[in-house]
């Protein structure tokens, strides 16, 4: 496979050719691009240094796939071009999410809704992969009515500056450049990218929309809370599932044991539950304290912890590559 990252200097474009390595994605030639002040720096695959070129010269390079974080503005420029070409871009930004056009995948829920006539398929929000993740497999045997999640979401979401800014915080470097309008270290911020009309936040609104396209179920209602917090190991989800059938809670455990891409860490005895200190560079979802919520029917609590930039970004897009060469859709 001739593969093009697109952003691979960026946070999430360097962990995506870190995920193709290790999962050993059958990578023929590599074109890494990114913006054109880039061109020429090297990155490294696989212990050897490639150059950074520019889109056009990805483009005529027909690459099978390209997979792109470059940001929204930058997608919805360029994964056309690409599509063009016949090149399949599976893309990490939020720009072709909500396009009823376009696939919004993850792939243990619903990669085999593609075809080769996809040539732009969406990667979804990071914290929005690791609910579902957890959450389908219940959806499937009980029916979700409604969900309420309080995310705390790991730095590294917001990119470098932001990591950069947290460590600065740390060691008290002054004047250091700001990610965020407040100091990260040592607080807690509610608010995850731009406010809406609403008075909710697009982060907020990303889960309550891309969920119900994931899951093709628009009747699931969804309300969030996103918050930010001095962690860059994950991101941390309390979620509160309503469904329309009553469960059994070992069942539930059972389910979620056996569910793809999941990992139970429940073990109150030991104080065993899923925490980003531990979910770090793991490509699972992990589920915890996972308990009846004894205040209304058919109401679970749960608490789910995943990687943002593995499952939560790169490792989902490589799964949907992979997934694609295997059905020979490239
Ligand atoms: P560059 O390093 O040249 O700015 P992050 O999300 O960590 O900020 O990374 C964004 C990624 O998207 C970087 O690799 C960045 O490249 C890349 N990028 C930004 N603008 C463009 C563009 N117009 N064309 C291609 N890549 C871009
Ligand atoms: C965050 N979820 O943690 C965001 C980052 O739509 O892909 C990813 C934004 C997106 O800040």
């Amino acid at each position: 496979m001739k593969v093009a990252v697109v952003g691979a200097t960026g946070l999430v474009g360097s962990k995506m050719l870190q995920v193709l390595a290790e999962r050993n994605f059958p990578v023929t030639e590599l074109f890494p691009v990114a913006s054109e002040r880039s061109i020429g720096k090297e990155v490294e695959f696989k212990g050897k240094k490639y150059k950074v070129i520019s889109y056009e010269d990805a483009i005529a390079a027909k690459p099978n796939v390209a997979i792109f974080s470059a940001g929204g503005s930058t997608s919805l420029e360029l994964a056309p071009k690409f599509a063009a070409a016949g090149i399949t871009v599976i893309d990490n930004s939020s720009a072709w999410r909500m396009d009823p056009s376009k696939k919004l995948v993850v792939p243990e829920l619903n990669a085999d809704a593609l075809t080769a006539e996809d040539k732009i398929i969406a990667n979804p929000n990071c914290s929005t992969i690791q609910m579902v993740v957890a959450l389908n497999p219940l959806h499937k045997k009980y029916g979700i009515k409604r969900i309420v999640v309080s995310t705390y979401q790991s730095v590294t979401g917001t990119g470098k500056k932001a990591v950069d800014q947290l460590y600065n915080e740390r060691k008290n470097v002054a004047d250091g450049p700001m990610a965020y309008k407040y100091p990260i270290d040592l607080n807690v911020i509610p608010q995850i990218d731009v406010f809406l009309d609403n008075g909710y936040t697009k982060e907020e609104m990303k889960m309550v929309n891309e969920t119900r396209k994931i899951m093709r179920d628009d009747n699931i209602m969804v309300t969030a809370t996103t918050v930010r917090i001095p962690v860059v190991g994950g991101h941390s989800e309390s979620v509160n599932v309503e469904f329309n059938s009553d469960f059994d809670i070992e069942e539930v455990k059972k389910i979620l044991s056996e569910a793809p891409g999941v990992v139970v860490q429940d073990d109150l005895s030991a104080q065993v539950y899923p925490m980003p200190l531990w979910a770090h560079e793991k490509d699972e979802v992990f589920v915890g304290r996972i308990r009846r919520d004894d205040t209304q029917p058919n109401t679970l609590n749960l608490w789910i912890v995943s990687d943002n930039l593995r499952k939560g970004a790169a490792t989902n897009a490589v799964q949907i590559a992979e997934y694609l060469s295997g059905k020979g859709l490239l």
